[in-house]
């Protein structure tokens, strides 16, 4: 298949229909059997991924295994230029990859995408440029003896991706892992198995075969003996609780180190001194309206200060309902379509929810796409509720859809400890012209991300990774390629 830059997503997706890659080549799975993937905007299959299975899942993990010997060998600084090459490879491929992910999720190309395909480079030119990090040190024992520590790769990496942002969500698992020296097996998600298999067939022209395996196939059948293979030393996850609860009992099995980074129930806090347009701003960045909602960080709970609450609403809605829904390869679109018939199912099932709660106002924005080709396209107005309390299910549990709940409150400690009660801590912000304030709620919010009048910044050298409910571990960062991807050895040198 050409390496050319192929801006016809439809045709690109149906080049990379029915392939694995394992040990530097594109192949069928061993069944020859395959699933399709459907564009969610018009419910057209666009492709059929390969159905990898535990047979497939062996081929690539002994592949990794088999490559990880040398690669291991390697000076850490080349893996660090290799795999900086790999993102200056995929800078010339933003445009391609980012209408394919557009196609296969229903994220538009304008304000996702693109944005998801361009960072992926940054993700690997940050963490190629950190192979001389990997340093040890020096420990005070005996005076007639060299105490010294080194960091180790493990070996394989098992990486298992969800669908909501594949191509930033896998750069974060394997840039660090293959830099620290262990190779990688990853499986897509269901729903998004191309622009991810596309990437790994570039970054492959790079890298030497082995070292970047990609199956697709479903999450029992390919996911989980992944997990549970023998010579997958470490298993690093994205997805939700459930799953990854799952993940977490079969690595404590093989006792191997998992990284989880699962669901969320953000909270963000807009105090009765904030600057109310800059906070509107915040909460469609926070929601990630753009993404449908669809994100782990979204600031699905809005605790508004009574003060402020009616004109945050209606200046919160007069946005939203300017945003654009429609056809997600549309330039023009700011939101495109929920990704799958479940995941449709679920977030209407909330949305219901949410109007039958005693006192709940439900304001619906923007307006449905007309277009005819989109008519069986998975499209849910975003919607803003007000009047539901935070204990109610629609502020208690994940919908992972265009939804939020605007919670109106008057005290501070009262709405720090709603902010708190939920099973989750991914993330939090505060809103407030006072830093006395936004101080000590950064202090007492329960979250691995807090933030102080902005939402949602993850960058390439930053932890990211929740507390509770919301996972084990952190990825980016320095932290996450050393602490996660190595092990540390002590050596002594006893010269007595
Ligand atoms: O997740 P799953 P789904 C949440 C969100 C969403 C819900 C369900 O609330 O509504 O999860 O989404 C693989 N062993 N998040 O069903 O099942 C699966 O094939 C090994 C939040 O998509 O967790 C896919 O590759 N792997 C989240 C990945 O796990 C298994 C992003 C995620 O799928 C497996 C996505 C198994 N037994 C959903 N079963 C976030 N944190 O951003 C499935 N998989």
């Amino acid at each position: 298949m050409s390496l050319e830059q192929n801006l016809d997503p439809f045709a690109l997706a149906d080049q990379l229909s029915n392939k694995l890659l394992i040990d530097g080549k594109l192949t069928p799975a061993l069944s020859g059997k395959s699933f399709p993937v459907v564009n969610p905007a018009t419910g057209a299959v666009i492709a059929h991924a390969a159905d990898g299975v535990a047979a497939d899942v062996d081929l690539a993990v002994q592949s990794a295994a088999k490559a990880q010997k040398s690669w291991a060998k390697l000076h850490p600084r080349e893996r660090g230029r290799l795999v900086q090459e790999c993102g200056r490879l995929l800078n010339t491929h933003v445009e391609e990859i980012a209408k394919l992910v557009a196609l296969e999720t229903g994220k538009a190309l304008r304000t996702e995408s693109r944005v998801e395909a361009g960072v992926l480079a940054d993700v690997f030119v940050f963490f190629g440029g950190l192979g001389s990090e990997l340093k040890g040190e020096s420990v005070p024992f005996k005076t007639d003896s060299i105490t010294i520590t080194q960091r180790e790769p493990i070996g394989v990496v098992g990486a298992i991706i969800p669908w909501n942002v594949p191509l930033l969500l896998m750069a974060l698992k394997i840039a660090p892992a293959m830099v620290a020296g262990n190779t990688v097996v990853v499986k897509s998600a269901e729903e998004a198995p191309l622009a991810v298999l596309r990437v790994a067939q570039i970054m492959n022209q790079v890298l030497p075969p082995g070292v970047f395996n990609m199956i697709s196939g479903d999450g029992p059948g390919a996911g989980a003996p992944l997990v549970s293979h023998p010579k997958v030393g470490k298993v690093t996850f994205t997805g939700s609780v459930e799953t990854g609860k799952i993940v977490y009992k079969t690595a404590a099995e093989k006792l191997i180190p998992v990284t989880l980074e699962l669901g969320g129930k953000s909270p963000m806090i807009v105090m009765a001194d904030a600057d109310i347009d800059r906070a509107v701003a915040g909460a469609i960045t926070g929601m990630r309206f753009t993404r449908q909602g669809q994100s782990c960080t979204a600031a699905s709970r809005m605790f508004v200060h009574a003060a402020i609450h009616d004109e945050f609403v209606s200046k919160l809605k007069a946005k939203v309902d300017e945003m654009v829904m429609g056809d997600p390869l549309d330039e023009k679109t700011d939101i495109g379509s929920i990704i799958s018939p479940e995941q449709f199912a679920k977030v209407k099932s909330y949305i219901a929810l949410g109007e039958a709660a005693p006192g709940a106002t439900t304001l619906r924005c923007s307006a449905m796409p007309t277009d005819p080709a989109l008519a069986k396209g998975l499209f849910i107005q975003p919607v803003i509720f007000t009047g539901i309390p935070n204990d109610h299910r629609v502020c208690k549990e994940e919908i992972f859809g265009p939804v939020t709940a605007v919670v109106k409150f008057t005290d501070y400690e009262d709405v720090i400890a709603q902010a708190n009660d939920t099973e989750y801590g991914l993330a939090a912000s505060i809103w407030t012209k006072d830093l006395k304030t936004a101080l000590d709620a950064t202090q007492r919010l329960e979250a691995g991300l807090v933030q102080v009048n902005q939402n949602l910044v993850v960058q390439p050298n930053m932890s990211y990774g929740g507390v509770k409910q919301s996972g084990l571990g952190k990825e980016a960062s320095l932290e996450s390629m050393l602490e996660h991807f190595t092990h540390k050895k002590t050596i002594i040198l006893n010269l007595g």
